[in-house]
């Protein structure tokens, strides 16, 4: 049987994790989220589609392309997650699971940090664990996607 698909999406900003704020975002490098995801996702037997832009369009349209290829996304949209309708309306109609993960607490953080509009989309969100919370996505993801095959 062919390997369930997951997107990795990632928004803005995230291409230079590492380079700056490692006491906010930790030392790991976007290359090193990528690598701590295709790791997940050979433990766990589902393919990856790991992305990250600095384009809000882009994004949606990412998003958008899921439907009809992925069983599930996995999104940490940073800074979008709390500005972007457009996004929250693409992973609306896009109808497949997603998670949405931040590598800090923003509950901790700036008022305008602890709301984010693609929250009414996910089933749930990882927040606060460091990059480790992709890992953890990614085994949820899989978890929800063999639930919902066995239906
Ligand atoms: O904690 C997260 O994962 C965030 O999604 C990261 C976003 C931020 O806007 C969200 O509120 C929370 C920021 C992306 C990364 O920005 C960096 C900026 C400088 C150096 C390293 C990363």
């Amino acid at each position: 049987m062919k390997r369930p698909l997951i997107a990795v999406l990632n928004g803005p900003n995230l291409n230079m994790l590492g380079m700056r704020q490692p006491e906010v975002y930790g030392r790991a490098t976007l290359d090193d989220v990528e690598q701590i995801c295709i790791q997940a996702a050979e433990r766990l037997d589902v393919a990856i589609d790991f992305r990250q832009t600095n384009g809000e369009g882009e994004l949606v349209s990412w998003v958008q392309e899921c439907r009809n290829r992925a069983q599930g996304i996995v999104i940490n949209p940073a800074a979008y997650g709390h500005t972007s309708i457009a996004l929250l309306d693409a992973l609306l109609a896009v109808e497949l699971p997603v998670i949405e993960v931040h590598i800090s607490n923003i509950h901790r953080r700036e008022e305008f940090r602890h709301h984010t509009y693609c929250s009414r989309a996910a089933a749930g969100i990882i927040c606060g664990l460091g990059v480790r919370g992709y890992a953890m996505a990614l085994q949820a993801m899989t978890d929800m996607i063999l639930d919902e095959n066995d239906r």
